[in-house]
């Protein structure tokens, strides 16, 4: 009787010393995960990372476990040493990052067990790692994600979840042609896709008003074409270096960047930098630049264009017939695609109002040869599906379902676009300041509840994911960049990772309302929609 009663009380002592019961906030961080994943379940105790936690590898973990260390120092202030190793009782107090075969978790998928003694995230590629340690930020205490160290508890609730992505293409894309943006900025809205699980960053590098990207072989694109911008302004442009640096910076992250040289339309700023490229295009009144076109008794045709600084669409093009056209087109495509590790090349397509059909069919084609020899794949805004499209090319859909939907037929992946629900340079509502309209006012509850899935008349396993665009029209600075993007984004990560059948709105808008103090702690200045409850972040 003494024994067991002995025993009893021993047991007892044990459970209140080492299970601790997690708060209702710590239980709440676990819950709250965006995008939401496969399957989260939590037992109730914690683990506390404390100044001694290591973090516990191997070296195929690639880049992830020194972005581990990275952002916890910054908040933590602890040490947070890199070890090698599996699990061993040296294991304890550790965040385990491991390769581990897997056959239910596919390329990008992730298992996250939390127990009192330690973390282990384990997965089949390091990009799944990578979104393991994303989940792991998040069910921290929010202060996790500032840039300045806060002092502890650092606790995470203990359980486990087991994730992995709906689609494979989860992108975004941001135009720095309209209004430019520097490396720093890019940069930001890189890592903050990649926090929400993003994957693809398209880089929509050409338009009417700038070239962005230094071409060796044609150096005016940039010191004449990279000169402006919407409304004047100085734009500025990317050096080769520099870009190489901003593909590096994304492949840490897991996310691949995709060039876009928009052709044939979209293209006065090459027109205004080379005359041998122009075929009389006229640049429209409204936003034109004085230039050697205005002061010349030749007129348009085989002199410079004007540059552009309105916002009119549809009314350039290059000319198949001029000499010089695919000479530039090769030049340029064969630098870009030479300086991207990516297996995609952009060629834009869209919007080629002035370009006689027959002639927009065989650019497609030329340029479709170019890319291959390149060693890319081509991707295209949906019009390239009135070329003879097929399963070699990618289209991307905006507008009209008929070109997506007759270029799927032909064999080519879609990637799902719609301007309605994902081009996030649309307004809110009718009181936002930034942003246009012509396709919808769009609300983070619009962003988020739709299926991808739905085009009529296309086959499901054509879809290969969701990309949002923001085009540069109306923004100017990165608080503009993040009050069109935050929380939109968010709900379009969450559209394109999760699920369909485990996505709800009214779920999701508490879990978004929870998570307003991570985008706080990220210093993101987010458009504050009236539909969801923010709950603020308490500083210490
Ligand atoms: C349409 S969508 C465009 C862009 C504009 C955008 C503005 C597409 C392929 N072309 O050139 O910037 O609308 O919302």
């Amino acid at each position: 009787m003494k024994i067991v009663s002995g025993f009893l009380i021993a047991g007892a002592v044990a459970l209140t010393s080492c299970t601790e019961k997690a708060s209702p906030e710590t239980m709440a961080a676990f819950q709250h995960v965006i995008p939401k994943p496969t399957q989260a379940e939590t037992d109730g105790g914690v683990f506390e990372l404390n100044a001694q936690t290591t973090i516990l590898t191997t070296p195929d973990a690639g880049p992830v476990p020194t972005y581990l260390a990275e952002v916890l120092r910054k908040s933590t202030g602890y040490a947070w040493e890199i070890q090698e190793g599996s699990s061993s009782p040296e294991g304890d107090n550790a965040i385990i990052l491991l390769l581990e075969e897997h056959p239910d978790w596919g390329d990008e998928g992730y298992a996250l067990t939390v127990d009192e003694d330690r973390v282990r995230i384990s997965a089949n590629h390091p990009a799944g790692l990578f979104y393991g340690v994303q989940t792991l930020l998040q069910i921290l205490p929010p202060r996790v994600h500032e840039s300045r160290v806060t002092d502890g508890p650092w606790l995470i609730a203990t359980g486990q979840i087991i994730d992995q992505p709906r689609y494979a293409w989860r992108g975004m894309m941001l135009d720095v042609a309209r209004h430019f943006f520097t490396v720093e900025e890019v940069k930001r809205t890189i890592d903050l896709a990649a926090k929400y699980k993003l994957n693809r960053f398209h880089l929509h590098l050409t338009d009417d008003q700038g070239w962005r990207i230094e071409i060796k072989s044609w150096p005016n694109l940039t010191a004449i074409g990279g000169s402006t911008e919407v409304g004047g302004g100085k734009g500025g442009f990317y050096t080769q270096e520099q870009y190489t640096k901003l593909v590096t910076y994304a492949a840490i992250r897991f996310v691949t960047v995709v060039p876009e040289i928009d052709l044939p339309g979209h293209i006065n700023s090459a027109l205004a930098s080379y005359g041998e490229l122009n075929g009389g295009i006229h640049v429209p009144e409204e936003g034109r630049v004085p230039g050697p076109e205005v002061n010349s008794t030749l007129g348009g045709k085989d002199r410079p264009t004007a540059l552009y600084t309105g916002i009119q669409v549809g009314w350039s093009t290059l000319r198949l017939e001029k000499p010089a056209t695919m000479k530039f087109v090769s030049d340029v495509l064969r630098e870009v695609m030479s300086l991207t590790p990516g297996p995609y090349m952009h060629i834009g397509g869209d919007e080629a109002h002035v370009t006689k059909k027959e002639d927009y069919i065989q650019f497609i084609e030329r340029f479709r040869e170019i890319v291959h020899a390149g060693g890319k794949q081509m991707i295209g805004w949906e019009e390239i599906g009135q070329a003879a499209i097929d399963d070699r090319s990618i289209v991307q859909h905006w507008s009209q379902a008929k070109y997506a939907v007759t270029a799927a037929g032909r064999g080519a992946r879609v990637i799902m676009s719609p301007a309605t629900r994902t081009y996030l340079d649309m307004k809110y509502d009718s009181t936002t300041r930034l942003g246009l309209k012509w396709a919808a006012y769009i609300e983070v509850d619009d962003a988020y509840t739709w299926d991808p899935d739905t085009l009529q008349n296309l086959d499901p396993s054509s879809i290969l994911g969701v990309e949002a665009p923001l085009w540069g029209e109306t923004i100017d600075t990165m608080e503009d960049i993040e009050y069109l993007l935050f929380p939109r984004l968010v709900s379009l990560a969450e559209v394109s990772w999760t699920a369909q059948p485990s996505r709800n709105w009214e779920d999701f808008r508490i879990r978004l309302g929870y998570h307003g103090q991570q985008l706080e702690a990220m210093g993101i200045r987010y458009y504050p929609s009236p539909l969801v409850d923010w709950k603020q972040l308490s500083r210490n």
